[in-house]
């Protein structure tokens, strides 16, 4: 502790329990997976689900990488076209999106484009990270990250977002806790630009 008084911040930035909780918020068409997703992250189990009308919130914490043991506060807004319009009051304040797809849906692409498009432009959720579950992987004819990164248009995304494709299988849980260490890892990309920021102008 002594070699690094006087410089606090930077010895805060060691600790990731330091961090607190992080506020993430999921969203996505309806039947993306997000509420599958939601609860193999929180159980570490399937559970079935029935269609998500208002909200499902749980506190999950990392597994891996440095998002080890941190906790993120996780909202799973509908994803039903009526509820949409709620989504801008949960990403409000948010360190995180995760933005849920279902890969094989080739018909609804172009929906979720927008939807997300939307998001990102919001003056709210300028910066904030977006990971992009790219959910549904077991199943045939599920589209490659390579291909969604431009069936959605990422790299016009614009408004300073960071974000990353991440793979899965909300039924098995496979690629969930890599996209949670992924958005983490962004989170603090952003804290140590926003840091620099700062003091280049103070
Ligand atoms: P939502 O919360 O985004 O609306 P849900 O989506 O979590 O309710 O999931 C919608 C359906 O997709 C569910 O099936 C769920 O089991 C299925 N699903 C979720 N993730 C995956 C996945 O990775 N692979 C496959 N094959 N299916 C997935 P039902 O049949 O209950 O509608
Ligand atoms: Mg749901």
């Amino acid at each position: 502790m002594g070699a690094n008084m006087g410089k606090p911040s930077s010895f805060l930035d060691s600790l990731p329990s330091a961090q607190g909780t992080l506020h993430v918020v999921m969203l996505g068409l309806d039947s993306a997976g997000k509420t599958t997703a939601l609860y193999r992250l929180k159980f570490d189990q399937y559970l079935n689900t029935v269609p998500t009308i208002g909200f499902n919130c749980e506190k999950v914490k990392g597994t891996l990488g440095r998002s080890k043991g941190q906790a993120f506060l996780v909202w799973d807004v509908g994803g039903q076209e009526k509820l949409r319009p709620l989504w801008k009051s949960y990403t409000r304040c948010t360190d995180g999106i995760v933005f849920v797809l279902d890969s094989v849906d080739v018909e609804r692409m172009e929906e979720a484009k927008m939807e997300l498009a939307r998001t990102a432009r919001s003056p709210d959720n300028a910066g904030v990270p977006v990971l992009v579950v790219a959910n549904k992987q077991d199943l045939p004819g599920a589209k490659e990250p390579k291909e969604l990164e431009k069936l959605l248009g990422l790299h016009e995304l614009g408004n300073g977002h960071m974000w990353v494709v991440q793979p899965s299988c909300a039924i098995t849980g496979e690629g969930l806790f890599e996209g949670m260490d992924a958005l983490y890892e962004m989170i603090l990309k952003r804290r140590k630009l926003a840091k620099q920021v700062k003091k280049k102008h103070r």
